[in-house]
């Protein structure tokens, strides 16, 4: 394809409650939603999923607009023959940039499958029609609040819960909540990066809670480290904002420092590298889950098609709309039976509601 237009617009949605995780609160969602059109007149969508600051990865909103318009897309209007197969080499020479490069790959791939009519779970391999359910649940002032949350989420029916750790918000919540909810309940911890090399008899702490996995308990380029600690501790480690392509993964799952990866396309660059994760991680014989970054029903659709492939064998972080919006930028995602539909229509499967979009369009 050529393309011959591309529309970058940032809406601003507010979330239904703020979210708060050892990095910062975040009160509302501040989107990068990207639109290619070709010469042809096909099109297709996407959402960048850069925060509106540099805290949970480098890359921040205004940062990937830049970026975009600066480089990026220059480089792919320039070629007469784009496919999403090679927007990644395209856009190789410019380092870094693994979301605004996501955002552009995954709105050519939409154009490109809308043409051919095909679904984004077929080109990705999906092997299921509906993936199940877990939640994030955010760092809270007070227990009982947590409580009353986790409660709430259960009542919706997600399979899993997981929660935001940080030091001084670890053992006591992770207690209470196994308490509370039984044996029984999927349960896994984030620390996003929040701990240190010093910190592994802590975190040894919460191995008397069975708990699926935690997430990313060390910073990000301390593999090593998360190999260590992995020895050490008896809940299985798993990464998240280390796994930036699928060659980290395949070393990090070679030393050890993983046992169970979380996989979001955005951070890799796109889902062509994500499904180059799953296999790597599904011929070492580990268990992948998708993970979430706060998107609206466009990433959401993506994220979903992928979380249904055959070694997504762990509930994601795709949560229902609800979770997060009032209003979607689409029809909204809904919980049933605390599963979730993975759409089945040409590309991403859903549409952009255009009167929404423009409502929040800032
Ligand atoms: O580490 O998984 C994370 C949200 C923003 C940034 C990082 C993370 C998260 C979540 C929420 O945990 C996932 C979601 O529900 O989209
Ligand atoms: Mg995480």
């Amino acid at each position: 394809m050529k393309l011959k237009e591309i529309e970058l617009r940032i809406i601003h949605l507010p979330l239904v409650r703020p979210f708060r995780t050892s990095f910062g609160t975040q009160t509302s969602r501040k989107v990068l939603m990207v639109k290619v059109t070709n010469e042809n007149g096909t099109f297709g969508w996407a959402e960048c999923v850069a925060m509106s600051e540099p805290l949970y990865s480098p890359e921040y909103v205004i940062g990937c607009l830049d970026l975009m318009k600066r480089f990026l897309i220059p480089a792919l209007k320039s070629k007469q023959d784009l496919t999403a197969e090679n927007v990644s080499t395209i856009l190789k020479p410019f380092l870094g940039g693994q979301m605004a490069k996501a955002a552009l790959e995954t709105a050519v791939l939409d154009a490109q499958l809308r043409a051919s009519g095909t679904s984004f779970a077929t080109y990705l391999g999906a092997t299921k029609t509906k993936v199940p359910a877990g939640v994030s649940v955010g760092i809270m002032d007070t227990l009982p609040e947590l409580m009353k949350t986790v409660e709430g989420y259960l009542a919706d029916g997600y399979l899993r819960i997981k929660l935001k750790i940080e030091p001084g918000w670890d053992y006591e919540p992770v207690k209470l909540v196994r308490e509370t909810f039984g044996p029984d309940l999927l349960l896994q911890v984030d620390a996003n990066t929040a701990y240190t090399r010093d910190d592994f008899d802590l975190l040894k702490r919460l191995d008397e809670f069975n708990l699926l996995l935690i997430e990313q308990p060390i910073e990000e380029e301390d593999i090593l480290g998360h190999a260590r600690l992995a020895e050490y501790i008896t809940t299985p480690v798993c990464l998240d904002e280390s796994i930036v392509s699928a060659g980290v993964a395949r070393d990090a799952i070679e030393i050890g420092a993983t046992s169970i990866i979380n996989i979001k396309p955005a951070r890799v660059g796109g889902y062509i590298e994500a499904v180059k994760i799953h296999n790597v991680a599904q011929a070492a014989g580990i268990p992948v889950w998708c993970g979430g970054l706060l998107e609206t029903g466009i990433g959401r659709a993506a994220n979903l098609a992928l979380a249904a492939l055959p070694n997504f064998t762990l509930p994601g972080d795709t949560s229902a709309s609800a979770r997060y919006f009032e209003t979607d930028t689409t029809e909204p995602f809904v919980l049933v039976d605390g599963h979730i539909d993975v759409p089945t229509g040409p590309g991403i499967g859903v549409d952009p509601i255009r009167e929404v979009v423009d409502r929040f369009t800032v």
